[in-house]
């Protein structure tokens, strides 16, 4: 039987981790504190800890900073051609306002792309995944102050001096629109949103967009291989009614999302986005320079897709927290998973389409996956999940991405949420697993940490193997 597949010749098949999540050894190798350190019960509404506290999952994680290269063979067992991981900035810069960076801790993801290298997996970097370090969200007030914008400068250049002949693809800032919505764990705003004010809060987010274009800038001077992608939480957004005042209503919440994408890609604030400024009465702060730093677009455009939502210009009840972080209101049409992310693989290609037909610039699929909870069996001897929930979530995800491929949208590659089993960012939990892996810890902190691969696994494999024919 000959398979045919819609995949282009050399897609990037692939999972996504980020350090917080995975590497735990939070206090190993000089590596500073993290925001992610004080939050032991997960980054969306929670309040922080004083210090790292025992409960907190994220302190060891699953232990990657130890068993990196046995994770990565695993990776390459899966036929991966790309693993998606973050670099924890307060490994490089402890305190992050540091002049010099930390040599063990650049040393550390050196040995990461060796072992990447040996398996030909190749790299994709997130600069900066929930990740600030803690010193600067604590005397900086995080990306309220400008000077945060060259201290990830410097970092980024660091890292693009560092790594920029062995890693191609990179991203700036892990879901950059999620700042306005989770202000300390995604921007290490430390002020309370009610108290800060939205003032504030969009000039951290301009600080945020300028230093993205910085780090570009820098990338085509030092590193000029490099392909920088900005990376944005995608969320199709569907009118509750056919009501033009509900469509409206749509138009609004996707603006506040697409203007990420739209100024990484045109290298300027569109004009729907300054006449919300005005209505809010913000007068934001920008320079000349700034001006041109934005200017400095993107090479490609990612972004995680896990779910759908609908809105309204009516009364109805809106859900945000734990169901996703941006809110909206359920859609009657859809299933949700446990934890009330509405699953919905049509709204991927939806989405790959609209940002194709908006932006004209090649997508990166960069988390996309189920959290569900696991059962550990055994199964003629060998301990695994059989996952069959998982499979069909991911399945039915990629066939609409093959869809979308056939529509026409350049699309790059589709790294997996979580391909090894992490510590969940909106609930600090294990239990929440995403992994073709499954690691050996609960939420109270037991196990031995051993990793089994679970059934979605060998589906993923063939599916790497075939190139997507197997769908
Ligand atoms: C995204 C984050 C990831 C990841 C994922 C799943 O928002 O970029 O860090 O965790 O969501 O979310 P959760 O872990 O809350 O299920």
């Amino acid at each position: 039987m000959t398979e045919t597949t819609v995949f282009p010749e050399g897609f990037l098949w692939g999972g996504a981790t980020a350090a917080n999540q995975v590497e735990g050894a939070y206090d190993v190798g000089g590596k500073g504190l993290s925001v992610q350190d004080v939050l032991p019960h997960g980054g969306i509404g929670s309040p922080r800890s004083e210090g790292p506290t025992p409960d907190n999952l994220k302190l060891e994680a699953i232990d990657f900073y130890h068993r990196y290269a046995d994770d990565i063979a695993l990776f390459a067992r899966m036929g991966f051609k790309t693993y998606r991981f973050s670099i924890a900035w307060s490994r490089i810069f402890p305190k992050g306002d540091e002049a010099e960076p930390n040599e063990e801790g650049l040393a550390f993801y050196d040995r990461v792309l060796d072992e990447l290298e040996k398996h030909g997996i190749e790299p994709l970097v997130t600069i900066s995944h929930y990740e600030t370090p803690l010193h600067l969200a604590e005397t900086y007030d995080g990306w309220v102050s400008r000077d945060l914008i060259g201290f990830y400068e410097n970092y980024a250049r660091t890292l693009f001096e560092r790594y920029g002949a062995r890693v191609k693809y990179w991203l700036t800032f892990n879901e950059i629109n999620s700042l306005l919505h989770a202000p300390f764990m995604s921007g290490g705003i430390s002020t309370p949103k009610e108290q800060l004010g939205e003032q504030a809060l969009y000039q951290a987010m301009h600080h945020e967009l300028v230093a993205s274009a910085r780090a570009t800038r820098i990338a085509r001077e030092v590193a000029p291989n490099a392909q920088i992608g900005c990376m944005v939480l995608s969320m199709p957004v569907y009118p509750l009614s056919p009501d033009p005042a509900d469509v409206l209503q749509v138009m609004k919440s996707d603006h506040a999302n697409l203007v990420y994408g739209d100024v990484h890609t045109r290298g300027v604030y569109p004009g729907y986005f300054l006449r919300t400024l005005h209505e809010k009465g913000i007068a934001l702060d920008i320079t000349d320079q700034d001006r041109d730093d934005l200017t400095n677009t993107v090479d490609f455009v990612s972004f995680s897709y896990y779910m759908s939502i609908a809105e309204t210009a009516g009364p109805a009840k809106k859900v945000s927290g734990a169901g996703n972080i941006m809110g909206g209101v359920p859609n009657p049409t859809l299933e949700a998973s446990e934890w009330g992310w509405q699953i919905d693989p049509v709204g991927l290609r939806i989405v790959l389409n609209q940002f194709w037909d908006r932006w004209q610039k090649p997508l990166f699929i960069v988390e996309n996956g189920l959290g569900a909870k696991d059962q550990l069996v055994e199964v003629d001897g060998v301990k695994t999940v059989v996952d069959d929930y998982r499979i069909a979530y991911l399945n039915d995800h990629l066939v609409q991405v093959g869809e979308a491929i056939t529509d026409g949208v350049d699309v790059l590659g589709y790294t997996s949420w979580g391909c090894i089993d992490l510590v969940s960012a909106s609930t600090a939990q294990l239990s929440k697993r995403y992994g073709f892996i499954y690691v050996d810890r609960n939420d109270d902190g037991s196990g031995s940490l051993a990793r089994h691969p679970k059934k979605s696994f060998h589906w993923y494999a063939e599916v790497i193997r075939t190139n997507g024919a197997s769908l």
